[in-house]
């Protein structure tokens, strides 16, 4: 892989989009690295929770690459943009763990849409998120129309992507969009930490719990059906016994 790094300790997989002089800007080649590695982690039983970042200091991703698109047709846009959806943020939405971005700078265009994307979002003090598309005769064609509105609202949600303007760090906690803001010197630390309360808890409970809530954001299942299919499957898990022998042992549970 050229443009990403792996690490993996204790559970947690960690990925870094590694392209800094482009302030990380996704090109073709690293949303097939990162469809990759993704296919790797979804199935490695040792990965619990992914933590997704962008190298340096100052850039989460700073959009699509624009130098590779700037001269696309009509045809290879939409193809383009249905190859994404499914070779990656798709994947990321649907991740059998517990995704986090670990916003570390800006976060624009295609790289707000990954962050949103991802099953939440823990923001650096310095970070400016936004979708700048119209501003380049585009819309956003990752997924930010979208989910952008679910996560903001539609009025805030066509007001950010209408303006083309970022917000910053406070203004995206405020609105929904970042469930938290530290200090950029603390943001691998409490993403970290987060992903280890995660990983301690059942990851087959983990796991059914996500189903469960994106089955509220399907439109063709009933989210109570699957929660009730869900709970029901937990009773036959080998951690539901653990879990719950644990408790009445009076001891930690070891999943
Ligand atoms: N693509 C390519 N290179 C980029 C880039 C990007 N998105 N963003 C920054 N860079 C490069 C700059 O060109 C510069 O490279 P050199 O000139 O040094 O070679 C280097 O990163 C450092 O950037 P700056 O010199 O501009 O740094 P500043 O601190 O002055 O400014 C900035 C930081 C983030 C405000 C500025 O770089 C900026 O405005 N960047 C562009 C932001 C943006 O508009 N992003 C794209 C949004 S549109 C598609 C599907 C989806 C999309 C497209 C197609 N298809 C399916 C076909 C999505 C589109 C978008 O994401």
């Amino acid at each position: 892989m050229e443009n990403i790094l792996l690490d993996i300790t204790e559970h947690i997989a960690k990925i870094t989009i590694n392209r800094p002089t482009a302030l990380n800007a996704l090109n073709k080649q690293t949303i097939s690295e990162l469809s990759e590695a993704l296919d790797q982690l979804a199935t490695n039983e040792d990965i619990r929770v992914l933590i997704i970042t962008g190298s340096g200091t100052k850039a989460f991703v700073a959009g699509a690459d624009i130098k590779e698109f700037s001269d696309f047709d009509v045809k290879q846009g939409a193809q383009l943009a249905a190859l994404g959806h499914e070779m990656l943020f798709d994947k990321i939405e649907k991740f059998p763990k517990p995704v986090i971005a670990a916003v570390n700078g800006f976060a624009l265009g295609g790289g707000l849409e990954l962050a949103m994307a991802c099953h939440f979002r823990i923001a650096s003090d310095n970070a400016r998120l936004g979708l700048p598309e119209t501003s380049l005769g585009l819309i956003p064609g990752y997924g930010g129309t979208q989910r952008l509105p679910e996560l903001v609202g539609k009025g805030k949600a066509i007001e950010m992507i209408t303006t083309a303007t970022m917000i910053d760090a406070n203004d995206a906690h405020r609105w929904g969009l970042v469930n938290q803001v530290v200090a950029q010197a603390e943001l691998e630390a409490t993403c970290t930490k987060i992903a280890q309360k995660i990983a301690h808890n059942s990851p087959q409970a983990v796991g059914a719990a996500l189903r469960a809530i994106a089955g509220g954001f399907n439109d063709k299942v009933n989210g109570y059906n699957v929660e009730i299919s869900e709970f029901g499957k937990c009773f036959g898990t080998e951690d539901f016994k653990e879990g719950t022998t644990a408790f009445i042992e009076k001891r930690k549970p070891n999943f």
